[in-house]
């Protein structure tokens, strides 16, 4: 199984990765030198310093059971970490991070988080170990020292679809909105199946870009593997209405050959060929995204750090008369700049007000209408095979059953709302971004022309910071929500038939999609109210440091003047050294750009 079928691959798996840490970390070096230099201000430096280092790719990988996908990630770290087996074995979601060593954490629905040792990881994540999950875990977090997930990489282990196991499939779609990419595993011993594509609609529909591999092709000789090949990639060219490229590869012997360290392994598996094309799909669409705004953003603060020195060497030489008269000017532009900042806080605070009505709300509305008739017909069927029960046992039953299916599917909503939301308040964010962004440049710009002092305004796109970003909060926090705990058995009266149980418990489960609807509402409605005033903060606070820089910097001159020329003298010859500086880092950030922009 060599290349040929679909792509040429290209056998560079690291090259696309060493290129981003080599300029992530020159720009890390650029904001260092930055925050030594006394004009400017530290804050937007750390911001953005925190937003490269936090910086996250999320593969998420999907597929049927038993397909490999466990398999894959063990390759792709090259050790024998998560377990596999020959039963639909993966219960629960694993997220594989990059740490110093290796070290599991479980995360419970509860909120409790407990640390435990690889070889118990089995009795979590297992169907065997966890049946039903009866063990309540939420996800599991692993972190582990592998190159792979050095620079941001995370990978997402995913139960696999359409077992028996109908609340695996449930977990592997929460995971799927988020992910940067979904990797889908097909496998040469199993025919792609109408389950199979069934899935790929749902993931089409919430992943951002889909690889597609067909695991397994040790099993198959060449021309076997060919018409494997051939036969998915005519099923998937109608799935998807285009031609899709489909990866062969083989997780057993990549991780054979990783674990023995033998080349030859490696390459039969193909799967350093594919990481190869996924890491660089991973550069390109996210990594040099980041590099460049976050380029942009620095040279906007230099270019506003070099304007601001510029007018303290004016406000140096400039007759007293004269300055005055500007900086009357100047006060003037800043009441203006003030009126507009309030006018940006009501129209915020009215767009997330929009987004909670008409974004929330209906979409809450909309799948709540969907969800009693979906839930209703399976508690009829629940109820019928069970019938037989006693009283009790069919109260308690139901009870469970109820609790779970709206738990589970409220889950599910839950991941996709929580990624619709935050894409349309990223959106509302950005738009108040460029204004303020342009507010800010106009009030430079006049400054500028009042002081007859060249200035670049640069447009950066806006990039607000992870902490108030809910976006790009990817379950690092275990559920914030209680629980539904189970309250139907309290009410029932003594002597009552199985019929009149049936009318409660249906009763029973509109309150509880009620309740549970109202309570992921309240917690979505109180994260975007957080993020829009974490978000306002930062934003009137740009406004408020450009006043403050400028006001800061003309003062500065003024109170040098105060103290004679030989003040002056001195004063002038630092703020040129600096001037140097505020040069050469500009042109090192010209020069990080450009290697983006000419990759
Ligand atoms: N021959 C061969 N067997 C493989 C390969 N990859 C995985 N397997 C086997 O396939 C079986 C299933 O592997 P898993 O990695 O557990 O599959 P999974 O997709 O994670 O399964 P679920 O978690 O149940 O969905 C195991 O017996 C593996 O040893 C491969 O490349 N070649
Ligand atoms: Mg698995």
């Amino acid at each position: 199984m060599h290349d040929g079928y679909e792509v040429t691959l290209e056998n560079n798996t690291s090259e696309g990765a060493t290129r981003y840490t080599r300029l992530k970390n020159g720009l890390l070096g650029c904001i260092n030198d930055m925050l030594a230099i006394e004009n400017i201000r530290g804050c937007p430096c750390e911001d953005l310093r925190e937003k490269i280092e936090t910086n996250i790719f999320n593969l998420v990988v999907v597929g049927q059971f038993k397909r490999g996908k466990t398999s894959l990630i063990n390759a792709l770290l090259g050790a024998d970490i998560l377990p596999v087996a020959v039963v639909p074995l993966t219960s629960i979601a694993t997220i594989m991070t990059y740490g110093e060593a290796l070290r599991i954490k479980v995360f419970f629905t509860n909120g409790r988080i407990a640390e435990i040792r690889p070889e118990s990881l089995t009795e979590y994540v297992t169907e065997k170990g966890n049946p039903k999950n009866i063990k309540e875990v939420s996800e599991v977090v692993v972190t582990f020292p592998s190159p792979y997930l050095k620079d941001g990489v995370r990978l997402i282990d995913t139960p696999g679809v359409g077992s028996v196991y109908q609340h695996n499939t449930d977990v592997a779609y929460q995971y799927l909105p988020k992910s940067d990419a979904a990797l889908f595993l097909l496998s040469v011993d199993q025919p792609m199946s109408r389950a199979e594509l069934d899935f790929l609609k749902d993931v089409k529909e919430y992943s951002n870009k889909i690889f597609f591999l067909i695991n397994k092709a040790d099993y198959l000789s060449e021309s076997d593997l060919k018409e494997s090949i051939d036969f998915s990639k005519n099923v998937l060219k109608e799935a998807m209405g285009a031609e899709v490229k489909i990866f062969p590869i083989s997780a057993k012997l990549a991780l054979e050959g990783q674990i023995k360290g033998s080349d030859e392994l490696l390459e039969r598996s193909n799967l350093p060929a594919f990481s190869a094309i996924l890491n660089k799909f991973l550069m390109e669409e996210k990594g040099n995204v980041l590099i460049l705004s976050v380029a942009n953003n620095l040279l906007r603060i230099l270019s506003q750090a070099r304007l601001e020195l510029e007018l303290e060497l004016k406000s140096l030489v400039t007759p007293l008369d004269e300055l005055k008269k500007k900086i009357d000017a100047f006060e003037n532009k800043k009441r203006e700049v003030m009126t507009e900042k309030q006018d940006f806080d009501i129209l915020l605070d009215g767009e997330v007000n929009r987004l909670v009505r008409s974004g929330l709300d209906e979409d809450l509305a909309g799948f709540k209408k969907g969800l009693i008739p979906q839930i209703e017909a399976g508690l009829n069927a629940f109820y019928n095979s069970n019938k037989h029960l006693s009283l009790k046992e069919l109260n308690n039953a139901l009870d469970a059953y109820v609790i779970n299916e709206v738990r589970q599917s409220y889950n599910v909503w839950r991941a996709i709302e929580d990624d619709r939301l935050a894409k349309a308040f990223e959106a509302i964010c950005k738009r108040f971004m460029l204004r303020i962004n342009e507010t800010v440049d106009a009030l430079l710009k006049f400054s500028s022309e009042l002081f007859a002092i060249p200035f670049e305004t640069i447009k950066a796109e806006a990039l607000w910071t992870v902490k108030s970003g809910f976006y790009y909060k990817f379950k690092d926090e275990p559920v914030a929500l209680e629980m539904l705990t189970s309250s139907l058995t309290l009410a029932l009266p003594k002597f009552i038939g199985n019929r009149i149980i049936f009318k409660k418990i249906k009763e029973y489960m509109l309150q509880v999609i009620d309740i549970q609807g109202g309570r992921l509402r309240y917690d979505f409605a109180e994260r975007l109210d957080k993020s829009k005033l974490e978000f306002r903060w930062e934003m009137l606070q740009k406004i408020e440091a450009t006043i403050e820089g400028i006001g800061t910097a003309i003062e500065k001159g003024m109170n040098q003047r105060a103290k004679g020329e030989q003040e002056v003298n001195e004063r002038t010859q630092t703020l040129s050294k600096v001037a140097g500086k505020l040069d050469e880092l500009r042109d090192r950030l010209t020069g990080i750009r450009e290697c983006v922009d000419g990759r």
